[in-house]
């Protein structure tokens, strides 16, 4: 079996033990970082994600393979902020927003946009509409980014901007949203200029934003 296919199998599994030696063994075939997170790391989190809705797997289940990427993430992190000669291109304000408390797509986001030289302020997860404004107060970021992965809290997205309006603070800052049930129809509904559908493609658009 390949080292891709055993990644893949060991995030369904949960099985977090072996998983950094199996990362290693990847890069030392010639996968690309970017190939391990998207096509074994992130698809097997999908296959999670429908195997918990069809009720084949449970929450622990969904914990132990939440474990497991993250200790895969822990070993590919500090090799990706290697890969890349950095210039500091602006600030990034990310959160996971209210009533969410799913963190590892942020997670990833951060990683790659740390990786395009930005500086990250992570808000963390649940993090209510004061968060986000007083953050953009002390920080004055060049982007404000939502994170989220519930139907039900990604209902509260007009509520966070309109704090952010209220604050007088919308002009200064361009907002992102990303997210497994977030799509672009969702942002241009709300007038989000950012949305990008996994962490590769989120650190381009804030490139593109910030050189504009
Ligand atoms: C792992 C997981 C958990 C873990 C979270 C651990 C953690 N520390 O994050 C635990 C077990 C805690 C959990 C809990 C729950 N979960 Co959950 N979970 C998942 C699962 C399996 C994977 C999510 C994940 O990490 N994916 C991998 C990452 C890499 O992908 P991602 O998050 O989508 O992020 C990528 C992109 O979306 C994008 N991105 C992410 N953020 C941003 C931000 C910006 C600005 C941009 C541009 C891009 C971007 O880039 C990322 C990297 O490529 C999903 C299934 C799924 N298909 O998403 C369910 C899922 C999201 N959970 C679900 C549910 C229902 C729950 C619970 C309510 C379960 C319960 N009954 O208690 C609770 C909610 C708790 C809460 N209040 O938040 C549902 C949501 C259904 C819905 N549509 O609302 C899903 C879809 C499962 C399902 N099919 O039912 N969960």
């Amino acid at each position: 079996m390949s080292s891709m296919k055993q990644i893949y199998d060991a995030v369904v599994a949960g099985d977090y033990k072996d998983i950094q030696d199996l990362v290693k063994t990847a890069i030392k075939e010639g996968n690309s970082l970017d190939d391990i997170i998207n096509k074994s790391l992130s698809a097997a989190m999908v296959e999670v994600g429908d195997k918990f809705g069809s009720g084949e797997l449970y929450m622990p289940d969904m914990l132990l393979a939440a474990k497991a990427m993250k200790t895969a993430m822990e070993y590919i992190k500090p090799l990706l902020k290697g890969s890349e000669h950095i210039s500091e291109k602006g600030t990034l304000i990310i959160g996971t927003v209210k009533g969410d408390l799913h963190d590892i797509g942020k997670n990833l986001v951060i990683t790659m946009a740390e990786g395009q030289g930005f500086k990250v302020i992570d808000l963390g997860i649940d993090v209510d509409y004061q968060g986000f404004v007083n953050a953009i107060k002390e920080y004055n970021p060049d982007i404000v980014a939502f994170s989220g992965l519930l139907t039900t809290t990604l209902a509260n997205i007009p509520e966070h901007i309109k704090a952010i309006e209220e604050a007088g603070l919308r002009k200064k800052v361009v907002l992102a949203v990303g997210g497994a049930p977030v799509t672009q129809h969702f942002a241009d509904m709300y007038g989000i200029e950012i949305y990008a559908p996994d962490a590769s493609s989120a650190a381009k658009e804030f490139v593109k934003a910030v050189q504009k």
